[in-house]
């Protein structure tokens, strides 16, 4: 088994409903949840796009398996909840990316870890950083505006 890290986020349908169905998927397909962030909400980045706000939330749990494996789960779980692919940073359903996978570093064409752009994201470390403190220097490296405009809702 080997410690995970999964960022949630979405700002179509309803993404407390989706991230809920996402979960019970992922845990049916062998991921055991540990721990789980609050529901977060900011603007869609980057701003001016006039995009929907987001939910976000981040969960850590242990895989039995290749992160190759645990990402081809995720993007199936996407498309089964009507994730569309069109262009980059579109409005979606759902969108699940894979942060960190224990130790593990790689860049291939389908995943690079830790993911590449995790530590410059508010939306990804505001909820990381509830799971696990050691996030908590990132977010205080983040512009103050941002931190400001990412607003915590609920548990989900
Ligand atoms: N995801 C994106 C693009 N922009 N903005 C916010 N606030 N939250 C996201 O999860 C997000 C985004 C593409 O994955
Ligand atoms: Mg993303
Ligand atoms: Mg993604």
């Amino acid at each position: 088994m080997t410690a995970t890290l999964i960022a949630f986020g979405g700002n179509l349908s309803s993404p407390k409903i989706t991230f809920q169905l996402a979960l019970a998927m992922l845990i049916e397909r062998g991921f055991t949840l540990t721990a789980r962030s609050g529901l977060w909400k900011s603007p869609a980045w980057p701003a001016g796009a006039g995009h929907p706000d987001y939910l976000n939330a981040v969960v850590s749990g242990q895989f039995d398996g290749e992160p190759e494996h645990l990402m081809t789960e995720l993007l199936e779980i996407e498309t089964a909840l009507g994730r569309e692919r069109s262009t980059p940073n579109a409005p979606r359903t759902l969108d699940l990316d894979l942060l960190t996978f224990g130790n593990v570093k790689c860049a291939t064409d389908h995943l690079t870890l830790p993911h590449p752009r995790m530590l410059e994201r508010g939306f990804v470390l505001i909820p990381a950083s509830e799971i696990d403190q050691k996030w908590l220097r990132y977010v205080r490296a983040l512009p103050e505006a941002e931190v400001r405009a990412t607003r915590y809702i609920s548990q989900w």
